[in-house]
């Protein structure tokens, strides 16, 4: 398993969005200013690498046929969500992470003051991108807008974080390890992925009959991803300290619980879930893999 490859089998449409994507992520960050230069540049430091899976996925699910503007748009806005939710995991009272897609954390650099400003900034203007897209009906804004404001919020990472890190009480009802990995991984990983999906059925204007089954997609994916990202995390850290594979990495994750071998076989079933739904919905699997 390598996550940085998920989408190198099509390197060459994968690099022309991303590189569409960049230059628009460019502009929005140039509406910034007059904010103080500092925070700016504390933005464009974070918002400057990463994968871009969740544009990515939502171009391909919007397909050709929708309005390129508004899909380079609404990708801007999942990845600021996304890169504010990573500054907020890496700080110290989070994760206490000093090294992030291979350089230092937002607050490693800048400190932890603004480091959480620049998070709160990044919301707002993902917020603000999806309110002011153009060329699209009033009801597809509306929805969109409340894509993004759910998925950081209540029902979404805010949910994740605070149950990964602080774990479930009675009131919330989790029935046994499985649940609550599952329900964790859900809105922790798996939310920002449906929103990227769902978004793009709606820029695709993708049937309503069709949007369960991208949804079921999308969580499948998010439920694998985190799986992998699992996987991937325990192997470098063996690779670097010499134990073995079946360590437990300290949290109550699908892998520490079942092993690497039940997680390696869950995540393939979980893909093979997601593959079927996508054909349902009348996507083709390869350019997503
Ligand atoms: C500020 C919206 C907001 C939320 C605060 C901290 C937090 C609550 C949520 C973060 C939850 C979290 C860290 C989930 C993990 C998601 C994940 C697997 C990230 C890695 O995604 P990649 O591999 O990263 O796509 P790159 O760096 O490639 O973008």
């Amino acid at each position: 398993i390598d996550k940085s490859n998920a989408a190198t089998r099509h390197p060459d449409a994968q690099a022309g969005f991303v590189r569409q994507l960049d230059l628009r992520i460019t502009h929005h960050l140039s509406q910034l200013s007059p904010a103080p230069a500092r925070l700016v540049e504390a933005a464009r430091d974070a918002m400057s690498s990463g994968k871009r899976l969740r544009p990515y996925l939502l171009h391909l699910v919007a397909g050709d046929a929708a309005d390129g503007d508004a899909v380079l748009d609404m990708a801007v806005a999942l990845e600021m969500v996304h890169t504010a939710s990573l500054i907020v995991d890496d700080l110290p009272s989070m994760d206490n992470a000093l090294l992030r897609r291979g350089r230092p954390t937002t607050h490693a650099q800048f400190g932890e003051a603004t480091a959480i400003l620049t998070s709160i900034g990044l919301l707002n203007h993902a917020i603000s991108i999806a309110n002011g897209l153009d060329g699209l009906e009033d009801g597809q804004r509306r929805a969109l807008v409340a894509i993004l404001s759910g998925v950081m919020g209540w029902q979404g990472l805010v949910a994740g974080q605070e149950l990964d890190l602080n774990g479930f009480s009675d009131a919330d009802g989790a029935s046994g390890a499985l649940d609550r990995i599952t329900r964790i991984n859900a809105l922790k990983t798996g939310a920002l992925l449906c929103a990227a999906v769902e978004a793009g059925a709606i820029l695709g204007g993708q049937a309503d009959d069709k949007r369960s089954l991208l949804r079921r997609f999308g969580e499948d994916l998010g439920q694998a991803f985190q799986i992998a990202d699992d996987l991937i995390d325990m192997l470098s850290d063996s690779a670097a300290t010499g134990k073995d594979c079946h360590q437990d990495i300290g949290k109550e994750t699908y892998l520490a619980v079942y092993g690497a071998d039940e997680a390696l076989r869950r995540c393939r079933a979980l893909l093979a879930s997601a593959d079927e739904a996508l054909v349902g919905a009348g996507l083709t699997p390869d350019p997503f893999r």
